[in-house]
């Protein structure tokens, strides 16, 4: 019997509209290949909306999204809306509404593509970042007095409670004993942050007396960043902050060879709602309307969401054809050095799924 499988399909701004498409196709093609019945249902939600209406989303967005099995997101934000404003508006109620807490982002060096990083291979770069993703230092709580004035001030409050953090280190450690490395690195900044981040290694601490046949180590954000580009190779899961753990994931990528092939998962554990899946990369400006963004990260993110319905043998079979295609270098977008297109390489990849 064909599993079905109901999509809420948010390509959002700039090159979110590009990389979508060759999402879905790949996702058609894995459909086909292994009896799953996709029904995409698209949303205009974006910085173009929000410049008619005044709104990313309708008021009722949040109720219409939770009809769905899953959310397919490309990217957020575009010149001429603010960030913050675009952010707020759409991704992250989504990710709190639907208390997606996981933000589950594999940074993997893939056969066929070249690490910035000289003498690096496959075997040395292959680590989960896992970000906490509904509260830390993404807040709206704060304000700002005396605008305008010699004494203006600003302030920003982080919050950690321990249901969420306790929730996002479990979560670590579990993934991390499905690992042969079997480790765990906290992302820390406890010598200057003098309230949540000791808190945040005490709770980290606790878990690990959870786990005594995990390893476990942490380092100041500082070092960490440093270490990623050093020593990528002493990394197997990696938990922080929301903050911490969103440039983490961009850094780690960038290691890995391009953040265009970096993938993520806005994951609700317990399925009390749908989960989201996008790119880690944002609507890039720069480059969108030319057709040369790199699909893989949203293609990528197409193989997480069919993992994460329990379909692993497909979510598999989408790696298997992007490793296979990049193989080939001139299906290699201008970021990964080569020359092709954004649809070229969707194209190849869904028939490398459909073998
Ligand atoms: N692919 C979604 C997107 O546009 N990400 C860019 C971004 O800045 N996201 C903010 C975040 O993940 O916190």
């Amino acid at each position: 019997m064909s599993s079905q499988l109901k999509i809420a399909v948010v390509p959002g701004d700039g090159i979110g509209n590009e990389v979508v498409p060759e999402g879905l196709k790949v996702l058609e093609a894995a459909g086909a290949r292994f009896d799953i019945d996709f029904t995409f249902e698209h949303f205009d939600w974006s910085c173009e909306r929000y410049a008619k209406t005044g709104a990313m989303m309708p008021e009722d967005g949040i109720d219409t999204l939770k009809a769905f099995d899953s959310i397919f997101l490309g990217a957020v934000g575009f010149p001429g809306v603010p960030d913050h404003v675009s952010l707020w508006g759409l991704l992250i109620p989504i990710r709190r509404e639907m208390d997606q807490y996981v933000n589950l982002r594999p940074v993997r060096l893939l056969k066929g593509i070249t690490s910035p990083l000289a003498g690096r291979d496959e075997s040395d770069i292959d680590f989960f970042v896992v970000r906490e993703n509904v509260e830390g230092e993404y807040s709206a709580i704060g304000g700002r007095m005396y605008e305008g004035t010699p004494a203006e001030m600003v302030m920003q409050q982080s919050t950690f409670t321990r249901r969420g953090t306790d929730r996002i280190l479990k979560f670590a450690f579990e993934l991390a004993k499905t690992r042969p490395a079997a480790h765990v690195t906290s992302a820390t900044k406890s010598n200057g942050i003098m309230h949540t981040m000791p808190y945040w290694d005490e709770c980290f601490a606790a878990m690990a007396g959870n786990y005594p046949g995990i390893k476990t180590d942490q380092y100041h954000i500082d070092i960490l960043t440093a270490n990623f580009v050093l020593h990528p190779d002493w990394f197997d899961v990696v938990v922080g902050s929301n903050l911490f753990g969103d440039i983490l994931s961009d850094l780690g990528p960038a290691v890995a060879g391009t953040i265009g092939i970096a993938p993520s998962a806005n994951i609700n554990p317990e399925k009390t709602a749908p989960s989201m899946f996008e790119p880690v990369h944002g609507s890039a400006p720069d480059i969108a309307g030319k057709g040369i963004a790199n699909p893989i990260g949203q293609i990528w993110s197409a193989s997480m969401m069919l993992d994460h319905h329990g379909h692993p043998e497909a979510g598999r079979a989408i790696i298997e054809a992007i490793e296979a295609v990049l193989g080939e270098p001139s299906l290699h977008t201008p970021d990964m050095g080569g020359k092709a297109t954004t649809t070229q390489l969707g194209s190849a990849i869904a028939d490398a799924v459909r073998g």
